[in-house]
């Protein structure tokens, strides 16, 4: 009886043959940032507030790279269109391990260091074909905006920004990052120019890209993770 229910048991939970999972992306680290009492106008995501354009993206499960030339980082225009030029081919993907030290992330980085391929206050797309373990060109999309200076992710760059900014100094080098540590990511996010330090600096570059009015999203697209 044991037997026989094992054997049914083995062979019913098997995946069926055929079926291939995709990595499923989940969260966009550098665009990350919690609400807080503090910061009450901050929504999920969307903003790239370091001048370092880098991108990390978590699935759910293990991936592997994009194919060279399928990473597509576009403009976001108006009425859902799309810019002419593609700028993924400025940047380089690896993989890198998630908080749980599983290869679950990908790290885009402008291929020449120091680089900036995307223009500030505009809104752009990434996408690509990734691999899984068992899938191969599973797509993944992300809506986001480059905004360098907006720490508290509302959009726009003010003194709320600055304030922001302030709280989180940090004393010491090396800007400890815990993907679910909210003060690790505040100050991932507090660190503008993208160096590894929350100083005085920092300020100094929210300062010089003050933008009070919120930077729109082109019509006919919706921020963030494209389901
Ligand atoms: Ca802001
Ligand atoms: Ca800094």
């Amino acid at each position: 009886m044991g037997v026989a229910l094992g054997y049914f048991l083995f062979h019913f939970i098997q995946p069926l043959p055929g079926v291939a999972e995709c990595p499923k992306l989940i969260d966009t680290f550098p665009n990350r940032v919690d609400p807080s009492p503090n910061d009450p106008s901050a929504r999920a995501g969307y903003t790239l507030s370091r001048t370092g354009q880098v991108i990390y993206l978590l699935f759910d499960s293990r991936v592997y790279a994009p194919t060279l030339g399928s990473l597509q980082v576009r403009e976001l225009r108006a009425n859902g269109a799309y810019g002419d030029t593609n700028l993924g081919g400025l940047f380089n993907v690896s993989v890198e391990l998630d908080p749980g030290g599983e290869p679950n992330m990908l790290k885009v980085v402008p291929a020449t260091p120091g680089s900036r391929p995307l223009t500030e206050r505009t809104w752009y797309s990434a996408s690509a074909l990734v691999r899984g373990s068992s899938a191969s060109d599973c797509p993944f999309a992300l809506k986001f905006l480059n905004l360098p200076g907006d720490a508290n992710n509302d959009w726009r760059v003010n003194a709320n920004d600055l304030s922001f900014v302030n709280s989180r100094i940090a004393p010491r080098p090396g800007v400890p990052w815990d993907w679910n540590d909210t003060i690790a990511q505040q100050r991932y996010r507090s660190n503008v120019n993208a160096d590894n330090f929350v100083n005085a600096n920092d300020l100094s570059a929210v300062n010089s890209r003050i933008h009070p009015l919120a930077v729109p999203v082109p019509s006919g697209h919706t921020p963030g993770i494209q389901k």
